[in-house]
């Protein structure tokens, strides 16, 4: 399933008290704010720098003076007991901010005290996303039978959303059109949205056999799942590198869990990175699986796109194994390849325009 999602920006929701703040400090490191009020004043954001492997060897083969990797933006927000109360699935003034996020983090507690199972939990917190669309589509649908005009099309559509959504369904999993998604675009449905479900659970549950288990109990909403051990995953931030990979090894894990998310992240919104590099600076930049070189050149900047004459391509793995540009131009492994190429997860790319 690919969303077509780009910036990352994602929000943490859920029930009270279900270790929403410990997974926002286990992603970033940054505490809670107790903040009042509006659910703007309430939201906080933390960025999350993808740890990048192949970015640090570009980093270091090319002596750039600087590294951009991917960034990820979480947001935790602030509970306001007079919003959602103690077992509400989620705080409805969160609503009309969540419709801006690319993706949804449900935190799904899996310790003492909470005996929800899991797919209940989630259909509880999924049913207000379910909701809200349910009364936008129908306000809409409302609204247009005041309107003149060719609204068949849309009239169509939303009855075949309200249809779904009254059964209980995400629009995520609604088959639209091309046609459909578009006229749809800028409703922001909440259903629509790619979530995962955080399930936080103690360090030894926290295996990819059983988050496994979890995605395939919530596939058939179209949902991913990941397990994280928020309470241990958030003392890490206490310890040095040397501490963190000790504390890491003694629990049978090879890497933090954010770094886990990140890449099933990718995996969940069908992304790729590529790579800009060089002496100035080496760049990672996350891009829709499937898309082409001149799309890339887009999110490099859209002047670029705009004056493309063509990309230089080299696979990460060529340039690992060659290690500079001229060997890899002598090796014939330099590609020169036009705006429709399709990009490769790791592509090197340098891109000819003229503005
Ligand atoms: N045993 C255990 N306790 C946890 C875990 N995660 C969080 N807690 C505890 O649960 C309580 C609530 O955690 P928070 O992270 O503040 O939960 P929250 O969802 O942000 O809560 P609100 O923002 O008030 O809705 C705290 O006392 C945590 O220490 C966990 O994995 N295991
Ligand atoms: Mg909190």
């Amino acid at each position: 399933m690919g969303f077509g999602v780009l910036t990352l920006k994602s929000g943490i929701i859920g029930a009270r008290g279900v270790g929403k703040s410990t997974v926002f400090h286990a992603l970033t490191g940054l505490a809670p704010i107790a903040g009042q009020g509006d659910a703007k004043n309430r939201a906080r954001p933390g960025n999350i720098k993808v740890a990048d492997p192949r970015l640090d060897f570009l980093e270091a083969t090319y002596g750039s003076a600087k590294k951009v990797p991917v960034e990820l933006t979480v947001l935790d927000f602030a509970p306001n007991p007079k919003e959602q109360k103690e077992g509400a699935a989620l705080d409805p003034s969160l609503l009309p901010l969540i419709r801006d996020l690319d993706a949804l983090m449900i935190v799904i507690p899996e310790f003492a005290g909470h005996e929800v199972p899991l797919v209940a939990a989630i259909e509880s917190v999924e049913g207000e996303l379910i909701f809200a669309d349910f009364d936008q589509t129908e306000r809409r649908l409302e609204r247009l039978k005041k309107e003149k005009g060719n609204i068949d099309f849309e009239r169509g559509g939303l009855e075949k959303c309200l249809k779904w959504l009254e059964e209980g369904k995400p629009l995520r999993t609604l088959e639209l059109t091309a046609q459909e998604l578009a006229a749809f675009s800028s409703f922001g449905f909440l259903s629509r949205k790619p979530v995962i479900a955080v399930i936080n659970c103690d360090a030894d549950r926290a295996t990819a056999e059983m988050a496994a288990a979890d995605r395939a109990a919530l596939t058939a909403r179209g949902l991913d799942a990941f397990r994280l051990a928020a309470t241990f995953e958030s003392e890490l931030w206490e310890l040095d590198a040397a501490g963190q990979s000790e504390l890491l090894h003694d629990a049978g894990l090879t890497q933090p869990a954010r770094d886990r998310l990140i890449t099933a992240l990718y995996e969940y919104l069908g992304l790729i990175t590529f790579y800009t590099a060089g002496e100035p600076e080496a760049h990672a930049w996350s891009l829709r699986r499937g898309a082409s070189a001149l799309e890339a050149a887009g999110r490099i900047h859209s002047d670029i796109a705009r004056g493309f004459i063509r990309a230089e391509v080299v696979s990460y793995a060529d340039f690992f194994e060659l290690r500079s540009d001229a060997k890899v131009k002598e090796a014939g492994k330099l590609r020169l390849e036009g705006r429709d190429y399709v990009m490769e997860d790791g592509d090197i790319i340098h891109i000819r325009f003229k503005v």
